[in-house]
């Protein structure tokens, strides 16, 4: 019966693809996989180059057959057409959501059927197999900095800025970034929502109020086709000396790209699609290839006049070094995680032959830094670091800048600004914290929580955003508080050092551990036990990481909740460092798929693990 049904849908998908995809071809191959795509809308410019990126991409691969429904922005359309696309016993569904709260409950359902590729807006939660999205809080920002060198000397109070958005969850985030950077020059911002962000209706909401360009320096439009209608509008009025900056950098007629070169506009930020990555995953994902990420955070670019013309020139396919030649600084004996982080990498160089260099220093900034600085002298093809702590890492990023040589951020990140290295592939060490937190609170439901905090290596990016993520999360709960922090720099003996140092100063009174990872807590049970509280009983014990000993632990109900931070990067690393041997460009950030282990996990779930 599923054979005919799917000769069936192939055939129906054809007739669909005929009338929905004119420009598709039919190829004779036979039909390997269908692929359903929930469009937003195909009014908006930036939905259209989607389209023709997804269209563009699977053309490329024999098989891969697309049905495509156009939800023309009604959030309760979209929710019909991803239950009709599952009727067509679609293999996996790519959706760009119009409303993500009201599309949540519908691709949480078709993912427990067929993985799903959420593109460009995140849902809530994590029910789906890989989101592709930009980082709107930079494009806020990179917006920013553009109107920001416009104005100059001319910046600060006395100058003017008009925001023309639509109303929709990308452009509050960005908007919100934006009038956070111009407002830090004390840049006064008016934003304005029109009601579609087209070229139309910016024009038409500027030639019917004209008193809106009152005093204005610079108009910000949320993307390239608005912006064109303000400068259309702006020719119409007779008004001159206002700068335009847009969003979205398409090339083609009226595309950012050649607005900026046309002087049509003054600046743009690229918000790339996703389309061509999403094609490429989901044929990986129907191949069941290992290691997909769980989301791609894409980079946008800030153009400009002086480097338009080289943002658009194709990344010459480097000649690839026979032998790509690496070096990695990476963090000496901590954890055995770290040890299963570094055999990950070890053996995927192997797999992908490529010569790696990986060094360990003392766990100082200075260390590694020096050795970054070694790899720099040696002319790594590509730099690999997993940073020990966030800060001090600009001079020697611009070092490697200036010798030409890209860096990678593995498993930690580094606070600077995005453009000072190529991407970071690793874990959502906020999201890790929440998970915690919000099984604490789902665990305890009822009594005050005592919470004692086991952090990190003070100053690394994980410590840092674990304690965000779960703080973000009980601040929410007045019955649940860290009454004591200690750090225990991600070992077991400073795990149980930081448990023995509360006890000899005050009775026990905690109801649950926090720990930043599965060394420390692991380093607190014998103490506990030692001391008459049954560790996973008499206190709950939540950690990161996912290793094997941890895993047992909570096995054995000595530990209560683990979540994963998966250590197994060789895989995406390789693969990353040849991509951009070849050319293409890097996402901005890669972050892995994770799971929560606890009681009710099921046993299978602790197979066949690597770590
Ligand atoms: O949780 C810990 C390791 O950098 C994310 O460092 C990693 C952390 C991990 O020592 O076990």
């Amino acid at each position: 019966m599923r054979r005919f049904k799917r000769a069936f849908t192939g055939l129906l998908c054809l007739a669909l693809l005929a009338v929905l995809l004119p420009g598709c071809s039919t190829r004779k191959t036979s039909v390997e996989c269908v692929i359903g795509v929930s469009l937003a809308n195909l009014r908006e410019q930036w939905r259209l180059v989607l389209k023709d990126e997804l269209e563009a991409e699977a053309e490329k691969y024999d098989g891969v057959r697309l049905v495509m429904t156009d939800a023309a922005g009604d959030s309760e359309k979209q929710e019909a057409d991803v239950e009709r696309l599952m009727s067509y016993d679609i293999d996996l569904l790519i959706i760009s959501p119009t409303d993500v709260e009201a599309l949540t409950p519908v691709i949480s359902k078709t993912y427990e059927k067929i993985p799903v590729i959420v593109l460009d807006r995140a849902v809530e939660g994590y029910d789906y197999s890989l989101f592709i999205g930009p980082d709107n809080n930079l494009i806020g920002r990179q917006a920013g900095k553009a109107v920001l060198e416009l104005l100059g000397e001319d910046g600060g109070s006395d100058a003017s800025v008009l925001e023309m958005k639509n109303d929709s969850f990308a452009s509050e985030s960005r908007s919100a970034e934006f009038v956070k950077t111009v407002s830090e020059a004390e840049v006064p911002t008016r934003s304005i929502d029109l009601p579609e962000a087209t070229r139309d209706c910016a024009e038409d909401t500027l030639l019917s109020d004209p008193e809106l360009l009152e005093g204005v320096d610079v108009i910000f439009a949320h993307n390239d086709y608005m912006a064109y209608g303000a400068h259309l509008a702006l020719e119409e009025l007779g008004v001159n000396g206002i700068r335009i900056v847009g969003l979205d950098g398409f090339s083609g007629e009226n595309g950012g790209l050649q607005l900026v070169e046309q002087g049509v506009i003054d600046a743009t930020v690229t918000c790339p699609t996703g389309g061509t990555e999403a094609i490429r995953y989901a044929v990986d994902i129907i191949n069941q290839v290992s290691g997909i990420p769980k989301q791609i955070i894409l980079r946008s670019h800030q153009i400009r006049p002086d480097n338009v013309a080289d943002y658009q020139r194709e990344t010459p396919l480097t000649e690839k070094p026979a032998v790509i030649r690496v070096g990695y600084a990476q963090i000496g004996e901590e954890s055995h995680r770290r040890e299963a982080c570094t055999e990950s990498i070890r053996q995927a160089a192997k797999d992908f032959d490529v010569d790696l260099t990986m060094e360990f220093t003392q766990p100082l900034v200075e260390e590694q830094t020096r050795l970054v600085q070694r790899f720099i002298h040696q002319d790594m093809d590509v730099i690999v670091i997993s940073p020990v702590v966030a800060e001090g890492w600009l001079p020697v990023l611009e070092e490697a800048r200036a010798a030409g040589i890209p860096i990678l951020l593995v498993d930690r990140m580094v606070d600077e600004e995005e453009g000072m290295y190529t991407s970071f592939i690793g874990a959502d060490f906020e999201e890790e914290g929440r998970r915690c937190a919000r099984w604490l609170l789902d665990e305890l439901p009822e009594q005050t929580i005592r919470v004692l905090e086991l952090r990190g290596t003070e100053g690394s990016s994980p410590a840092q955003s674990r304690k965000n993520g779960f703080e973000e999360v009980i601040d929410g709960s007045s019955r649940c508080r860290i009454v004591h922090s200690a750090c225990g720099n991600f070992t077991r003996e400073g795990g149980r050092l930081a448990v023995q140092e509360y006890l000899e100063h005050r009775g026990w009174d905690i109801d649950a551990i926090f720990a930043h990872n599965d060394d420390m807590a692991l380093g607190t049970l014998e103490y506990l036990a030692e001391q008459g509280i049954q560790p996973g009983t008499d206190v709950k014990i939540m950690s990161i990481d996912g290793t094997s000993d941890a895993l047992d632990a909570l096995q054995s109900g000595r530990v209560n909740c683990v979540v994963e931070c998966n250590p197994l990067l060789g895989p995406q690393l390789m693969k990353a460092i040849t991509d951009l041997m070849q050319g293409k460009e890097l996402p901005l950030r890669i972050i892995t798929d994770e799971s929560v282990f606890t009681k009710d996990t099921p046993r299978s779930q602790f197979q066949n693990r690597k770590y």
